[in-house]
């Protein structure tokens, strides 16, 4: 090892059922092994979603005893998280985390944990990661949380400029994600390559309604890279001969219209054929939008449909659409050509057996919509199970209830959070009332997934559909 510092995408929990869409290295370490490569220093990923599994991280760990060592966290792979920064707090190393589970999870985190974990990075990391590694003052850090005289210290919020540089996936090892991609039915094998890129940063939902009850996303306000800078990205991406497939994991390119057209306007000639994935809101889909999305080669958009209730989209916080919006945004894009993968979740508040119905309807249209104008069954359609993340709406319900389980507690199962959670919104208290409304949903999940070819659906146990 001849890096100053390694990342590390820390396992999940396999008893939960992992996405099948690890096609790329993440996009969120590769940004922040480029900010620090730009600034002189060598990082190592270690990407334990498909390339490395938990024994051999710490394998590598006991081996080459790196002093920094980063981890980007989420609920369900916090504990192989702890094992690892074990390991390396066993030679005196230093034990940094990220990602947006640990950003809304500081201050339980630092509580329980401060004889291992040394410094979580709240939102961006770029800046803080390299300031560490220089071993600054760490007052003069930004977005750092860290335990001090028995109490949780902060330092200043600083979003990182997203403008610097474009994303360069060039270091990476693509093949184990290219290997993936060629086993997956996504697509049905058009593509021999998928990279991730971000258009912007943050949820313009947010900023006219609460946030949708399941969701934990941490940062704030919303912020678009340059037109010219996008275009750097897929430049990077698609010249080099590197990816056929980008996916922009922005959570809604159509947030501003008049990005779309600096961006339109600023268009480069690229000589490589590639295409374009996005997530979009429904509500601000038409005619005239779905063809400027054409322009920028986009083949399919990610949707959150959440429901095809009326009544459950709108206890779901989602305010601004409706399942009738959304099915007008799958007839917009369709008829531009363009595929939609319609993402609902179930186990909204509200639902029952009629609100599900009403959804198998709604994906059954998307379906229908998509088949008349492309020719074809949509690529992708999935039915989530509710996942109450720490930060949403449906998680500050659970804490308010369960005080004494939650309150100050890092370490969070989350069947048990789904468990508590259906105790909270549907009153589900015995264990055969809340197993046998399980069964229903997952019995919906089947019926919605059957339409498609290809489901990565989350928040269900491994063996659970
Ligand atoms: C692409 C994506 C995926 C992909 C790829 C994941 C990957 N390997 O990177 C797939 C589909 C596999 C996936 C899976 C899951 N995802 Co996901 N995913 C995203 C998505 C859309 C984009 C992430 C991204 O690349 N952002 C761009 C980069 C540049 O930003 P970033 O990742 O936030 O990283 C920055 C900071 O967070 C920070 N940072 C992050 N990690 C670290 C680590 C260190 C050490 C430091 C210093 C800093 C740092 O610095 C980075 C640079 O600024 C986000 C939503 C979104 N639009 O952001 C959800 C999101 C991150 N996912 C989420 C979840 C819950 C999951 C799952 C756990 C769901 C599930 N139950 O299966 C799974 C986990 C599967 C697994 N094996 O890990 C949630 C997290 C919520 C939370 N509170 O934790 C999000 C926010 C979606 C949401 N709205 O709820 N995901
Ligand atoms: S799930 Fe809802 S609140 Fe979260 S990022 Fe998506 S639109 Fe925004």
């Amino acid at each position: 090892m001849n890096s100053d510092a390694v990342l590390i995408f820390t396992p999940i929990d396999y008893k939960y059922k992992d996405a099948d869409t690890h096609y790329a290295p993440s996009l969120g370490l590769v940004a922040l092994e480029n900010y620090l490569y730009s600034n002189g220093k060598m990082i190592d990923i270690l990407d334990g979603s498909i390339v490395y599994n938990q024994n051999e991280i710490l394998a590598y760990i006991t081996k080459y005893k790196p002093e920094f060592v980063g981890q980007s966290i989420q609920l369900i792979s916090y504990e192989n998280s702890l094992e690892i920064a074990e390991a390396v707090r066993s030679y005196g190393g230093i034990n940094i985390i990220g990602g947006h589970h640990a950003s809304q999870m500081y201050e339980a985190i630092l509580i329980n944990q401060h004889h291992l974990i040394d410094y979580i990075i709240i939102g961006d990391g770029e800046e803080g990661w390299l300031k560490l590694l220089n071993s600054d003052n760490i007052e003069s850090i930004p977005n750092i949380a860290y335990y001090k005289d028995g109490k949780v210290c902060c330092t200043y919020n600083k979003p990182f400029d997203i403008n610097l540089l474009p994303i360069d996936y060039s270091r990476a090892d693509l093949k184990p994600y290219q290997k993936r991609l060629k086993e997956s039915v996504f697509s049905d094998h058009k593509y021999d390559n998928y990279l991730r890129i971000y258009s912007h940063k943050g949820c313009g939902n947010r900023l006219n309604s609460n946030a949708c009850v399941f969701c934990g996303r941490a940062d704030q306000g919303v912020r678009f890279k340059s037109a010219e800078l996008y275009w750097e990205d897929i430049k990077q991406c698609a010249m080099e001969g590197l990816t056929t497939y980008i996916f922009d994991v922005g959570d809604d390119l159509l947030f501003s219209e008049k990005w779309i057209d600096e961006v339109i306007a600023c268009k480069p000639k690229i000589s490589q054929t590639y295409e374009l994935g996005v997530f979009g809101r429904a509500n601000r889909v038409n005619h005239k939008m779905a063809e400027k999305l054409r322009k920028l080669s986009v083949v399919d958009v990610v949707i959150g449909f959440e429901s095809g209730d009326e009544e459950v989209m709108r206890r779901c916080n989602k305010l601004d659409s409706t399942p009738a919006q959304n099915i007008l945004a799958a007839e917009y894009l369709a008829a531009n050509g363009i595929d939609v993968t319609a993402s609902y979740v179930l186990g909204l508040p509200g639902d029952n057996e009629t609100s599900l119905k009403n959804t198998v309807k709604n994906a059954t249209k998307v379906y229908e919509i998509i088949y008349s104008e492309l020719g074809r069954a949509p690529k992708e359609m999935v039915a989530n199970l509710i996942e109450p993340s720490p930060g949403s709406p449906a998680y500050k319900e659970i804490l308010k209830r369960f005080p004494e389980k939650y309150y100050q507690k890092d370490i969070l199962s989350l069947e048990e959070l789904q468990r508590d959670y259906f105790r909270c919104f549907f009153n589900l208290e015995s264990a055969k009332e809340y197993n046998d409304f399980r069964k229903m949903l997952g019995k919906y999940a089947n019926e919605i997934h059957s339409l498609v070819d290809f489901a990565d659906s989350q928040g269900w146990l491994n063996e659970e559909l």
